[in-house]
C-alpha cells in the first residue's frame, strides 16, 4: 500500500495548442483516484495549482526567446510548495498539463537527493533556449533539470541542477532536434529510441533501467502521452507516428513496478480537445495503475 498524493497542474503555457490545460480534469474523470484505491492505495487529491490562462498574459508572452517563462516559473514554484505539503512517505502523482510541469515534480522528487529519471516520451525535451526550434518550454524541461539553459528555470526550487544527466533514461524516442542530439551525446544521457524498443524489446530495457538505478532512493517516471502510438492515444498536441503499442507501454509500466524502485510519477501532455471520447486519459490511468502494482493474477 502506498500513500499517493495527486497534484494537478492545468498548464498549457509551455506549448502552442490550447486544451492540454484540461488534462488534469480528463485524467480525474477517467477515475484515477478510484482505480488507485481499488489497488489498495490511500489516495489524497491536493487539487490543482493555480495557473493563469494564456489570454490574460499577453504582456508576459515573450522572454528572451522563451514563451511564458515567468508564469511557468511561478506555477512551478507553487507546485514545488504543493509537493512539499505532502507527507514525507507520499508517492506524488503529477497531472499535467504540458511537460514543462515536470520541472516542478522532478525538483520536488530530488530535494537535494540523487534522483533517477525515466523519461518515457516520443521527444527528449532536452532543448535549451539556444537549440529550441519552437521556443516552447515543454520541449526543454529535462535540459533545465540537468542544469542547462536559462538560469531562471535551472534555479527553480533552489540553485543549480536537480538531476545528473547520467541518471536519466529516455524511452520511446522518435523525434529529436539537431541540438538535442548533440547535447544528449555530450552529456551522456541514456537514450532508447523506438529502434531500441523494436530490437531490444521492453523487458531488456526495463532490466537495464533496474540495474542502472539499483540502490537509488528516488526514481521518478515522467510519462508523456505522446510516447504512445497516436492510433491508440490521439489526444496529444505533438503526435509522432510509430509509438509504443498498448501492450509495450503496459509491459514497461508492469516491469518498472516489479523493480520496486519508482517513487513518483507524472502523467502529462493529455489534450482532451484533440482526444476521442477521453481515450488518451483513460489509457494514462490504466498505465498509472500498472506502474502502481496492478496484477492480473
Ligand atoms: B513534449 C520540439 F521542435 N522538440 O522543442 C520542441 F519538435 O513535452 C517538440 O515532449 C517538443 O511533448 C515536444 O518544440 C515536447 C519540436
Ligand atoms: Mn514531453
Ligand atoms: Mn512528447
Ligand atoms: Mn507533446
Amino acid at each position: 500500500m502506498k500513500r499517493i498524493g495527486v497534484l494537478g497542474m492545468p498548464m498549457d503555457l509551455g506549448q502552442g495548442r490550447r486544451g492540454v490545460d484540461m488534462g488534469p480534469s480528463a485524467i480525474r474523470y477517467a477515475r484515477l483516484q478510484a482505480v488507485l484505491e481499488e489497488l489498495g492505495h490511500e489516495v489524497q487529491d491536493f487539487g490543482d495549482v493555480d495557473i493563469p490562462i494564456a489570454e490574460s498574459l499577453r504582456h508576459e508572452r515573450e522572454s528572451g526567446g522563451l514563451s511564458y517563462l515567468e508564469p511557468i516559473r511561478r506555477a512551478c514554484e507553487d507546485a514545488i510548495r504543493g509537493f512539499a505539503a505532502m507527507p514525507d512517505d507520499a508517492f506524488p502523482v503529477l497531472l499535467g498539463g504540458d511537460h514543462s510541469v515536470a520541472m516542478a515534480s522532478v525538483t520536488a522528487a530530488s530535494r537535494g537527493r540523487r534522483v533517477g529519471v525515466v523519461w518515457v516520451d516520443a521527444h527528449a525535451d532536452f532543448n535549451t533556449p539556444e537549440t529550441s526550434p519552437s521556443g516552447n518550454i515543454h520541449g526543454m524541461p529535462l535540459a533545465h533539470l540537468c542544469g542547462l539553459g536559462d538560469p531562471r528555470l535551472v534555479n527553480l526550487g533552489g540553485e543549480g541542477a536537480k538531476v545528473r544527466p547520467e541518471d536519466v533514461v529516455l524511452i520511446g524516442i522518435r523525434s529529436l532536434d539537431p541540438g538535442e542530439v548533440r547535447l544528449l551525446r555530450e552529456r551522456g544521457v541514456t537514450v532508447y529510441t523506438m529502434k531500441e524498443v523494436d530490437t531490444l524489446r521492453v523487458p531488456a530495457i526495463a532490466q537495464a533501467v533496474a540495474e542502472k538505478f539499483r540502490g537509488f532512493e528516488r526514481v521518478h517516471v515522467s510519462l508523456d502521452a505522446d510516447v504512445l502510438d497516436p492510433e491508440i492515444a490521439p489526444g496529444v498536441g505533438t503526435p509522432v507516428p510509430g509509438g509504443l503499442t498498448y501492450r509495450e507501454a503496459h509491459l514497461l509500466m508492469e516491469l518498472l513496478a516489479d523493480t520496486g524502485l519508482v517513487t513518483s510519477l507524472d502523467l502529462v501532455e493529455v489534450n482532451p480537445i484533440l482526444d476521442i471520447a477521453n481515450r488518451t486519459a483513460r489509457i494514462m490511468v490504466e498505465l498509472a495503475s500498472s506502474l502502481l502494482g496492478k496484477k492480473i493474477y
